[in-house]
């Protein structure tokens, strides 16, 4: 039995730490976190993804994705994202709102699950005025997960 439990949990490192392992100290995956990639295929499933520059990060590795699935009051502080998203994917069954400022104040844009904007004004004059404006993000209570 203790065997089959092992190997369950994936082997030889819990193996070798033993009963010091519980199944709390397992690594649960972050609410809100920050990556250098790029490209709506990097964007985890449930997460809100705001990219740094245009086209989702055009092929650019090392500029930064903020992904979240909470509510975020300060896009700035440890995320360094505060006024400088330029395209939001939002990979989530949510509907997630941005805010031109903190602490979800403004008139914010609405963004559906699976939709995602480009804020590049290659295309549109109007896209100018999302383009590095956002400071706080909230998701709505209309989603159907959570
Ligand atoms: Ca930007």
């Amino acid at each position: 039995m203790r065997r089959s439990v092992l190997l369950a949990a994936g082997g030889g490192l819990l193996a070798l730490t033993g009963a010091l392992v519980s199944p709390a100290a397992t690594a649960a995956p972050l609410d809100a976190f920050v990556i250098q990639s790029w490209g709506k295929d990097n964007c985890q499933e449930g997460y809100v993804c705001l990219y740094e520059d245009w086209h989702f990060n055009r092929n650019q590795k090392d500029w930064k994705i903020l992904l979240t699935r909470k509510d975020l009051g300060n896009l700035g502080g440890d995320f360094h994202m505060d006024d400088r998203t330029s395209a939001v994917f939002n990979n989530s069954d949510r509907t997630v709102k941005l805010y031109p400022g903190k602490y979800h104040m403004g008139v914010p844009l609405t963004v559906g699950p699976r939709e995602a904007f480009d804020f590049t004004n290659d295309d549109s004059l109007e896209s100018d005025m999302y383009n590095d404006k956002y400071s706080s993000l909230k998701f709505t209570t209309g989603g159907n997960d959570h």
